[in-house]
């Protein structure tokens, strides 16, 4: 899915109360790992937790959803607010972590610039192209 290239964080929700959600999270997390080299942080977020009566996801699958992701997992409420920022913390926090490893292993691409290529400022010497019209 090329709206995952250069995701550098994702979130993955699901309804506690709605297996079909659950089952659609599982596939696209496949598909996730399969476009994005394993390396960009996931959490995932197990919505409707306030409504404990109608879950119809079990605990053990959820954990073993996130096992299989290297995932957090976090149970929310979106209604009441409950662990939301956590999840959001969390995620946040392994962005930043993952872009400062990959910083750290390419100093070209914000190091110290010891293989960038040097350009030569002064090359043209100042003198303009034989026949240079505009004065
Ligand atoms: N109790 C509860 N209701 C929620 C929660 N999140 C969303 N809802 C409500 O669930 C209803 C259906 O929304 P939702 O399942 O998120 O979206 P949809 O399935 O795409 O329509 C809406 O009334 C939401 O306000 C939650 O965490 N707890
Ligand atoms: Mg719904």
């Amino acid at each position: 899915m090329s709206f995952l290239r250069g995701a550098q964080g994702i979130a993955l929700v699901f309804d506690l109360t709605e297996r079909k959600t659950f089952d659609s999270v599982r596939a696209w997390s496949r598909q996730v790992a399969d476009s994005t080299d394993g390396g960009v942080p996931m959490v995932l977020i197990a919505n409707k937790a306030d409504l404990r009566e109608k879950w119809v996801v079990s605990e053990d699958e959820v954990a073993e959803l996130a096992r299989s992701l290297h995932a957090p997992v976090f149970f929310t409420s979106a209604k009441t607010g409950d662990n939301v920022a956590p999840a959001f913390e969390a995620l946040a926090r392994a962005s930043m972590a993952a872009v400062m490893a990959t910083k750290a292993k390419r100093p070209a691409a914000g190091g110290d610039g010891a293989d960038v290529p040097a350009v030569d400022l002064g090359a043209t010497g100042g003198k303009k192209p034989a026949g240079g019209c505009c004065g």
